[in-house]
């Protein structure tokens, strides 16, 4: 396809790290799922990057030129934001208001929301960067929730640009959306794109129905005629880099990290890998363990559970709430079952390196993925493409738009304990030749929709 990509999002692809001894700053390409997926199109089509580099007051003037160069290389085009730019567009509307309407969570909205003029004002200033480098034939491809208005500010300063929206996370139901006093604003910002994308058809019809009830549209089909021009909505689940996954679980060092995950232990690991956010519902699934461990006391002394809690927007007192909640029912569990050799809960507040991560997913008898709500969950495709064994179990909440494609998953309602619990125990002793025919039909999914033809089937889409 010709024309050059800009993608917009609000991290550029990379992190900034300075030592603290001082020296020269290190640019380094991150490893997450839009990094990954998006690296291909982004070189070959010659175009550009758009997005926030991280908090750089720690560099002096030559340390900022350096960054500056060393971006320019990878045709990175950095959106600087204040401090305080930051707190409110990010911490507070994106992450205190949008994420918690986003993922049915109205009881965590603050009591008053403020700030939606800086949210405008750093969109504003993306739409800006991406016209000052635009040319006609390119394609831009904006990302998610932090830039609901970027396609509408961006057609404002190029009205025949090709601009494509991508949504990572859920689209509420318009009664949970509609609490937002700015909805009608939020949607015609995304209706600026000529192709709205969603992970789910759950998630795109939610939107039709907001677009229908607050701009008096209709869609025909997956079409809507907004402001005389036609807009697209499309389903694109994005899926993860299921070959680079299976080679890395087939490599020498994760073999042998997944060999003694599996030694150390006295008996069946489960393991449960998250950012640590309300929306992943890692409490319940806390408590479905004690259930597992109250309802079928045999697993007493013998399973471990293994749940690495990645350190998230630790500026939000939502997450820090969470936080204290997780680490007191893990006490509280192990309290009450642990034995001077054994305890049921093993708890890492921290990230691990990608191939303990691997060797995680390798050694896991069973993966527990129990999110209340989650646009997609990356983890759950993750653990399928790292199963070359054809073996372990995935326990999947229905509530995961990566439900509607894992079928062959035990589906649960991580809202029911009991029932997650249950799953729990079935895919302990599900017999092998089960356990691989699931994983197969899973990993020919995970497989062949992996995030390049994600990127690919989005940018197609985008180009008709
Ligand atoms: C949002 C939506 C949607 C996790 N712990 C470690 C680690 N990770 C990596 C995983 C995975 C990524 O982080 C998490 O991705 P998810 O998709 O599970 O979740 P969100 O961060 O909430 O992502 C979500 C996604 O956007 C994409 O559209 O699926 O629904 O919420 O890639 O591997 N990586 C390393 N160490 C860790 O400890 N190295």
């Amino acid at each position: 396809m010709s024309g050059r990509l800009l993608i917009v999002s609000n991290r550029l692809p990379v992190t900034v790290s300075v030592s603290e001894h001082g020296g020269h700053p290190e640019v380094r390409a991150s490893v997450g799922g839009l990094a990954t997926g998006l690296r291909a199109p982004h070189e070959q089509s010659k175009g550009f990057w758009l997005g926030w580099p991280g908090q750089m007051s720690a560099l002096d003037d030559a340390g900022r030129a350096e960054v500056q160069q060393q971006l320019e290389a990878r045709r990175l085009v950095r959106v600087e934001l204040t401090p305080e730019e930051v707190s409110v567009y990010y911490d507070r509307i994106a992450n205190s208001v949008l994420w918690p309407v986003c993922h049915d969570r109205l009881d965590q909205l603050p009591l008053r929301v403020e700030g939606w003029d800086v949210y405008e004002s750093v969109n504003a200033r993306f739409a800006d960067a991406v016209a000052a480098v635009w040319q006609p034939g390119d394609r831009i491809w904006v990302h998610d929730y932090h830039l609901m208005r970027a396609p509408a500010l961006i057609r404002e300063r190029i009205p025949s640009a090709r601009i494509g929206f991508f949504l990572h996370i859920p689209f509420p139901t318009p009664e949970i959306f509609f609490a937002l006093a700015r909805r009608r604003w939020l949607v015609s910002g995304m209706l600026g794109a000529d192709l709205i994308g969603f992970h789910t058809r759950r998630h795109r019809g939610h939107f039709a129905a907001a677009v229908h009830r607050l701009l008096d549209t209709n869609a025909h089909g997956n079409e809507f005629e907004h402001l005389g021009r036609r807009v697209r909505m499309g389903v694109f689940p994005m899926g993860v880099d299921a070959g680079d996954f299976a080679r890395r679980a087939e490599s020498e060092p994760v073999r042998t990290e997944a060999a003694r995950l599996r030694r150390n232990g006295t008996g069946p690991l489960l393991v449960g890998i998250d950012r640590l956010d309300y929306s992943k519902g890692i409490p319940r699934r806390l408590l479905a363990v004690e259930q597992l461990l109250i309802k079928h006391p045999e697993w007493r002394e013998r399973i471990r559970f293994t749940q690495i809690a990645v350190p998230s927007r630790e500026g939000v007192r939502a997450y820090r709430k969470v936080r204290e909640e997780v680490e007191t029912l893990v006490g509280r569990i192990n309290g009450m079952y642990a034995v001077p050799t054994w305890a049921p809960i093993h708890y890492v507040h921290r990230g691990v390196p990608r191939s303990l991560l691997i060797a995680l997913y390798c050694a896991a008898d069973v993966m527990v993925v129990t999110p209340v709500r989650d646009g997609m969950n990356l983890v759950a495709k993750e653990f399928v493409a790292a199963r070359t064994d054809d073996d372990g179990v995935l326990v999947l909440s229905e509530f995961a738009g990566a439900a509607e494609e894992l079928s062959e998953a035990l589906i649960v309602n991580p809202y029911d304990v009991d029932e997650t619990a249950e799953a729990m125990h079935t895919a302990l002793i599900m017999a092998p030749d089960e356990r691989a025919h699931r994983m197969r039909a899973l990993r020919a999914r995970v497989t062949t929709h992996d995030v390049a033809r994600w990127a690919a089937e989005f940018l197609h889409a985008l180009g008709e």
